[in-house]
């Protein structure tokens, strides 16, 4: 869905505004960002074990975006634990 979005914003011919959103689209994908400040920590933690156990597709603390929030989701946050925090 987000190459939609780039390419509308290709359409402008600002180059350099496409450039800063894919910057911004890499950042937020992180596996285990959960709150997508760019930063796997307890506050990802926080909101997975909240949503543990969650089934219905909407969940906050699905990692895998298979639908729910298991130890699955857990593994994953847990392996990028630390990624990109300052
Ligand atoms: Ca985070
Ligand atoms: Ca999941």
């Amino acid at each position: 869905m987000y190459d939609v979005d780039f390419q509308a914003w290709d359409l402008t011919g600002n180059s350099q505004l496409a450039e800063d959103a894919e910057t911004v689209c890499l950042e937020e994908s992180i596996p285990g960002d959960l709150n997508g400040d760019g930063c796997v920590d307890q506050a990802d933690l926080g909101i997975l074990l909240t949503d543990w156990g969650c089934t219905d597709g909407e969940c906050p603390g699905d990692c895998d975006d298979d639908g729910d929030t298991d130890q699955s989701d857990l593994g994953i946050l847990l392996t990028h634990w630390g990624e990109s925090c300052p």
